[in-house]
């Protein structure tokens, strides 16, 4: 079994639970580039490797097509994902990106793009280590060219092409499993409009509920009431950008976001707007909550926008979801008393923490909700425990596997201390 995966430096199960992790780090002897081959590795014949140019209008639309028509779909068929154009250029473009990490498999004679993998480079940390590492994310094969082995070809040349560029490890995750998670986490729905949720099948009407009881339950405030909450601006990049980096450090695996351009890309580029006259769609929703006295950002708090196809359904073609993404409150660093010992500090600080992430993600709610979203997504990772139940989210069928490409590590807390990811 795993054929591929048993050839390629990751954990091997079962091994990787049952024996101690002696010291975290690489699986494979450390290389360098001039160690790399400088050719792709062939394709099957008719087959030809062509990078993709994402910022280049109708290669971005040939990405778009391939994943709107052949990317992640649920167990049951009945959702397939729909990045937009836009989402891709935001999470293909991030600082320090290389285009050759690009990749696509076109069909040799007609031209036609029909498998794609791409890699961005970010730094990470693993508990205390920190490294570049590629986050590599929209693998993906024409539903006509399944099962004949054209994924290890793509993933051994986005590893060679991330090699070339002195990078040894990646970071990615997937509904499959695979040699070897270092956590998983669990999809969460909060509902936002009970009739089209209820009418798709992605909800269930409980026993006992009428839909306009169910409307009821899960209103949500019209406005968000926290003082000071707002939308993110340029001026505040500084400060959220040492806000998430401090709130970030407390969890054992967290991609660093060390420059403050890192932050701007991630939380601002992805605002909507109008350029010649064409509407940009908006990919990510950014807030602050600034103290009405001191004026210093107090907290912060995103989601993006990934819609998703009704495969087949008379009324509806477009679920309109939306993922929290990052967050971060300063309430963690300030709450608790001076005199109290370590335990009763930590235990006032994270009651203070969830008060307030509960009051952040309500407010999330009356934003996505104004903005027409039918429902917020969220995962068990984070401190997104602190808040998911009382907010009415519900548990999905769902899982996310997170997984390092040549980093041996110790399995990460039940996937509850992983970083959000797109
Ligand atoms: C997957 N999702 O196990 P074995 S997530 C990794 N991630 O190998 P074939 C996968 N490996 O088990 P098909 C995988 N899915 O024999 C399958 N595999 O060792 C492995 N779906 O290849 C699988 N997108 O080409 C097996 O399979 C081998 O034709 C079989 O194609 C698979 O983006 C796929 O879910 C997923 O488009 C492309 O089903 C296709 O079935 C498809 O015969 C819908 O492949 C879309 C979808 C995946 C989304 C994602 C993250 C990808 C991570 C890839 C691994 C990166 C490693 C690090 C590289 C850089 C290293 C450095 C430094
Ligand atoms: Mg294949």
């Amino acid at each position: 079994e795993h054929k591929f995966w048993k050839t390629q430096p990751v954990p091997q199960f079962p091994t990787s639970s049952s024996r101690a992790i002696l010291e975290e780090g690489p699986i494979d002897p450390i290389k360098t580039p001039s160690d790399v081959k400088q050719e792709p590795g062939a394709l099957p014949s008719g087959f030809v490797w062509s990078l993709i140019d994402i910022k280049n209008e109708v290669q971005c639309k040939e990405v778009y097509d391939l994943l709107s028509e052949n990317y992640v779909e649920d167990d049951e068929a009945m959702f397939r994902f729909k990045y937009s154009k836009e989402f891709l250029l935001w999470a293909l473009t991030a600082p320090g990106y290389y285009p050759d990490w690009h990749i696509g498999v076109r069909v040799q004679k007609t031209g036609k793009l029909i498998a794609f993998i791409s890699g961005i480079d970010i730094e990470i940390r693993v508990r205390s280590k920190t490294f570049n590492a590629a986050d590599i994310n929209f693998l993906c094969v024409h539903k006509k060219l399944r099962s004949k082995r054209l994924t290890p070809v793509l993933i051994k040349e986005v590893t060679r092409r991330v090699n070339l560029q002195n990078v040894w490890q990646a970071i990615y995750t997937g509904g499959v499993v695979i040699p070897t998670p270092i956590g998983t986490c669990r999809y969460w729905h909060r509902n936002l409009n009970p009739p089209k949720l209820v009418d798709i099948g992605f909800s269930p009407l409980p026993r006992g509920y009428t839909i306009a009881r169910l409307v009821k339950s899960y209103s949500v405030p019209p406005q968000p009431r926290i003082p000071g909450f707002r939308e993110m601006t340029n001026d505040d990049v500084p400060q959220v950008g040492n806000l998430l980096r401090k709130y970030l450090a407390r969890f054992d695996v967290a991609q660093t976001f060390g420059k403050d351009e890192e932050v701007a890309h991630w939380f601002l580029s992805g605002q909507g707007r109008e350029v010649d006259g064409k509407r940009i769609e908006q990919v990510v929703w950014s807030y602050v909550v600034e103290d009405p006295t001191t004026h210093l950002i107090t907290d912060f708090m995103s989601f993006y926008s990934l819609p998703s196809t009704i495969m087949k359904h008379p009324k509806h073609d477009m679920l309109n979801a939306a993922y929290m993404f990052y967050y971060a409150s300063d309430v963690i660093f300030s709450a608790g008393g001076s005199s109290d010992d370590a335990a009763t500090h930590d235990a006032k600080a994270n009651k203070k923490l969830e008060e307030r992430l509960n009051a952040l993600c309500n407010d999330m709610l009356s934003i996505a909700k104004a903005a027409g979203f039918d429902v917020l997504n969220g995962l068990s990772c984070l401190d997104n425990n602190m808040f998911l139940q009382e907010q009415k989210f519900g548990p999905g069928d769902g899982y996310l596997n997170y997984y390092l490409y040549n980093w041996s590590c110790a399995p990460i807390d039940g996937g509850q201390r992983t970083t959000s990811q797109k």
